[in-house]
């Protein structure tokens, strides 16, 4: 924790409205905050608001979480934390301080003075935006908001939301926005699992509804972490995260047509990233995979491409990426049948052992993950299907039933094909080198392998 920030660093003039009733309610939130006497409320205890809310309470301010989950309220409440990036070493001690707390009562809100808001954001299933959870938690805050208070939203979403959705739930009995109460937008940053960057020390952006508005927003970041991004408006706030996320996925989807096109030239495509890797300006390396999983990159591109058709433009290039990211695997099934066609087996009736089903190396999550995809592609298609992933115990499969992690290196030996999805560190890739009959690698995870049943994306 960066020491320096417990002396509250100074703060650029802030603008005001002009308008006496306004400097009077924002000077006196601007000094409750500067005294850490605030009180702090965070709804929604994720993998976003619960690292947000412990990063305030460790800097003095007696923060409230706020979670329709019983389950999670009760275990903050127990000191214990569920969050891999906070440590119940950390939490526990501020709890026992009385410095955090949660609860499932929105009319706690009626006490607070800042409440962020860090709830999901996901798609439904014709991909446009699930507003659901952002508009019931506003409803709850709606009921109990009142003079003086600060909210940000930090949840992912379209351009606009904070001003067209968010505001004039918020705006009642006369409050007046910049004035009376104030509201702002911050794109939450939060990369689980990261050792290096932290909600502390992750640059934070911050946009308000008015100047007065994105100056207590600074004002209120600055104080528990190290680097505050001020920028104008909610809007330009929102379109940064999704910048971020979409240039992510288009290059991706890029990499993976590459993939597509070397795969028909006979050429290494990962021989041609690393070398192209090694031009020291004007290049990014992105690598191919099974395809796009997670709850961000393949979420939050179409939350700007449905707004984006709203204001009569085509987003192309997300519509492109996205199908190019959604064929991977059926690209990847297509070359396990051809990798058991050369051992003159058919995929029908064949067992592939798929090694690693969560969306990313080295981590538990399996939403959105391509192995999800691929396994109910090879069920559909007859095969017989495992799977071996450390970090996912047991998985459910559409058409497959409940499937559990297997002994990688035994369903190696056994399977007609192995095809690995999820590159964890953990695997013994010599040994299933050795011991497989033949192998999809779409991971480059064999890189260093030249064995002849190897075959790569
Ligand atoms: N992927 C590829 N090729 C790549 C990079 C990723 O196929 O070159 C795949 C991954 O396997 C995964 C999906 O894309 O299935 C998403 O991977 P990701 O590395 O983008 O990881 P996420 O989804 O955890 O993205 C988060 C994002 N963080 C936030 O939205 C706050 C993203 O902005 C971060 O850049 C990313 O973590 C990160 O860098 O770890």
């Amino acid at each position: 924790m960066n020491s320096a920030l417990m002396d509250n660093p100074v703060n650029t003039m802030e603008e005001t409205d002009g308008n006496s009733g306004s400097q009077n309610a924002a000077e006196r939130l601007r000094e409750k905050i500067a005294n850490r006497t605030a009180r702090v409320g965070v709804v929604g205890l994720g993998y976003v608001g619960l690292p947000l809310a412990v990063e305030f309470a460790r800097v003095g301010y007696h923060v409230t979480g706020i979670d329709l989950q019983q389950s999670k309220v009760d275990s903050i409440n127990r000191g214990e934390s569920y969050i891999q990036d906070v440590p119940t070493s950390v939490m526990e001690p501020l709890v026992k301080a009385g410095r955090l707390n949660a609860t499932t009562d929105f009319s706690v809100i009626s006490e607070l003075d800042t409440i962020n808001i860090c709830v999901p954001t996901p798609l439904r299933k014709t991909k446009d935006p699930d507003m659901s959870y952002i508009v019931s938690a506003c409803q709850e805050i709606a009921q109990y908001i009142h003079a003086g208070t600060l909210t940000i939203l930090e949840s992912t979403t379209y351009p606009g939301t904070t001003d067209e959705l968010v505001l004039p739930m918020l705006e009642r009995d006369g409050l007046k926005v910049g004035e009376d109460f104030f509201l702002c937008f911050s794109p939450e940053r939060v990369d689980p699992g990261n050792p290096k960057f932290q909600t502390y020390n992750i640059p934070k952006v911050v946009g308000g509804i008015t100047p007065a508005c994105t100056a207590l927003g600074k004002h209120f970041y600055s104080q528990a972490l190290e680097t505050v991004v001020p920028v104008e408006g909610t809007r330009v706030a929102e379109m940064v995260k999704l910048l971020e996320n979409t240039f992510r996925m288009i290059n991706i989807g890029l990499v993976n047509e590459m993939a597509l096109m070397c795969g028909r030239m006979g050429i290494n495509v990962w021989e041609v990233i690393e070398a192209a890797a090694t031009k020291p300006f004007g290049f990014m390396p992105f690598y191919p995979g099974p395809g796009l999983g997670g709850h961000c990159i393949p979420v939050d591109p179409f939350y700007l491409s449905w707004k984006s058709k709203q204001s009569g433009i085509e987003a192309r290039f997300i519509e492109l990426a996205g199908y190019i990211n959604g064929q991977m695997p059926h690209f990847v099934v297509e070359k396990v049948q051809n990798a058991l066609n050369d051992q003159t087996k058919a995929l029908k009736g064949s067992h592939v052992h798929v090694l690693g089903v969560a969306y990313k190396r080295d981590i538990d999550d399996v939403r959105e993950s391509p192995a999800l995809d691929i396994l109910h592609l090879l069920l559909q298609k007859g095969a017989r299907v495992s799977y071996s992933d450390p970090f996912v115990p047991s998985l459910r499969v559409e058409g497959g039933g409940a499937l559990e992690s297997q002994d990688p290196v035994e369903l190696a030996e056994a399977a007609d094909c192995v095809v690995i999805i999820t590159d964890h560190t953990g695997f013994d890739y010599r040994t299933v080198v050795e011991r497989a009959k033949v192998i999809v690698d779409t991971r480059n995870a064999l890189k260093r392998y030249t064995a002849g049943n190897i075959v790569r994306l």
